[in-house]
């Protein structure tokens, strides 16, 4: 089997589609344990268990910290000396991600009421965030920009950038894209030790308020115990891909859109829902004539046959039912007039309108970002974004007639509530203009 079919008139679809949709959010208990232990020895040694940690997990030989600092001076070299054709491409893809990502700077505001009482929000940038980027093949310099890029956009003074280096070599495109993101100072160093180095801080590396970014499940232990000494993002899951097609679309552009993010990892997860049998069939063929072909095709074949189906359903908007039902972190509409059902989706992570859209587009620099959420979480979460490196801070200044109705309400709840200092409070306010009145 390369890839399950379905279709909603099986009798036991229900039963079938449950099993395929099912969300593992098991963690391994023994990971969970080995990753806080590792922590807390950062936690209470510093530099000196980060470097053990280092050289013993990254193959490294290194005398003292310092050796894993990347310079300014690196990350714009890396940027310089990079082949025309990607320094391009980069540059292109971290201006449009930019430009995009400055529409959703948060502006404060606020109101003046009738007696003078303002009210608002004001918003901040976090004074310091820490960018985990996974190492060997997983090093994306795209999703550099994509997480590096909204906290500079926010204003974020201090990106700290960890990344493992095993054996040495940094990744120059990761580096060129930290250069043009934004990233303060980088260390090439990674796993729990690097999380538990940001949230602590050490001799060398600076404690941040938040950490981004992806990782392994060390990486992402380390994170979870973290988490309220510092802010973290989303923990990510296996990415997905679901396509709505009407049949219109080319097969073959259908069935690499489903590789596209299959070849990310064999527990990715690629659907296809159409309510076109025939083109149904086609993608099939499509997939056993492509796949040979590709370079990842061992991951991309073990995704199709975990996770993968082909699903014909009654029609598109049937398909729209049920993509809504599985809230996926990318969303195809290749179809005629793809405005016509956008409203029947309210939980896509992204959504890809029209046959020219494709998701790696998204993935790379249509502007957009690609850090979405997965696992069925689009139900009640959004893109990573500027609003997670803003933070928000309530504004009052009541005048003195607001003061006196207002303190006189406070009073009431206050005894409400036995809190007695809360009324007095109140009360001090309400009494000391009632003496001026007379
Ligand atoms: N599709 C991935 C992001 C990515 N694609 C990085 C290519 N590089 C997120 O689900
Ligand atoms: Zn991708």
């Amino acid at each position: 089997m390369t890839i399950r079919f379905l279709n909603t008139k099986d009798k036991d679809f229900e039963k079938n589609f449950s099993a395929l949709v099912a969300v593992d959010s098991s963690v391994d208990p023994e990971i969970t344990k080995r990753a806080e232990a590792i922590v807390e020895d950062v936690h209470k040694r510093g530099d000196e268990a980060v470097l053990e940690y280092t050289n013993r997990f990254d193959r490294m030989n290194a005398k003292c910290m310092e050796e894993f600092r990347i310079t300014q001076e690196q990350l714009k070299n890396a940027l310089e000396t990079l082949p025309e054709d990607q320094k391009h491409a980069l540059t292109v893809a971290a201006e449009r991600i930019r430009s995009f990502h400055e529409h959703e700077l948060g502006q404060s505001w606020s109101i003046t009421e009738k007696d003078g009482t303002k009210l608002g929000i004001r918003y901040t940038a976090l004074d310091s965030v820490g960018l985990y980027v996974p190492g060997g093949k997983a090093a994306y310099p795209s999703s550099v920009l994509m997480n590096a890029m909204p906290a500079h956009v926010a204003g974020v003074k201090n990106i700290v950038m960890v990344v493992p280096t095993p054996g040495g070599t940094p990744n120059q495109l990761v580096l060129a894209a930290a250069c043009l993101a934004g990233v303060s100072t980088c260390f090439t160093i990674g796993g729990a030790q690097a999380v538990a180095a940001l949230a602590y801080g050490t001799k060398t590396i600076p404690a941040v308020d938040k950490i981004v970014g992806p990782g392994n499940a060390y990486v992402a232990a380390a994170k979870r115990y973290v988490f309220g000494t510092v802010g973290i993002d989303m923990i990510a899951g296996p990415s997905e891909i679901l396509v709505i097609c009407d049949g219109k679309t080319n097969p073959d552009w259908i069935a690499m859109d489903l590789f596209s993010q299959a070849e990310h990892d064999e527990l990715a997860q690629a659907i296809l829902l159409t309510p076109d049998a025939e083109f149904a069939e086609a993608v099939k063929t499509s997939i056993e004539k492509q796949l040979p072909d590709m370079p990842r095709k061992g991951i991309i074949a073990a995704s199709l046959k975990n996770r993968g189906a082909i699903i014909v359903t009654e029609s598109v908007e049937e398909a729209c039912r049920i993509a809504d039902k599985i809230a996926p972190e990318h969303l195809e509409l290749s179809v005629e007039d793809p405005e016509k059902y956008v409203d029947l989706i309210h939980h896509a992570g992204a959504m890809f309108l029209g046959a020219y859209t494709c998701e790696a587009l998204g993935d790379y620099c249509a502007g957009p970002n690609h850090v979405l959420p997965t696992s069925r979480t689009a139900r009640y979460s959004s893109p990573l974004g500027v609003w997670d490196f803003q933070k928000r801070t309530s504004i009052l200044k009541v005048s003195k007639q607001g003061a006196y109705e207002l303190g006189k309400i406070a009073d009431v709840l206050a005894r409400g509530e036995f809190l007695y200092a809360h009324s007095g409070s109140a009360m001090y306010r309400v009494k000391d203009l009632d003496s001026k009145d007379k």
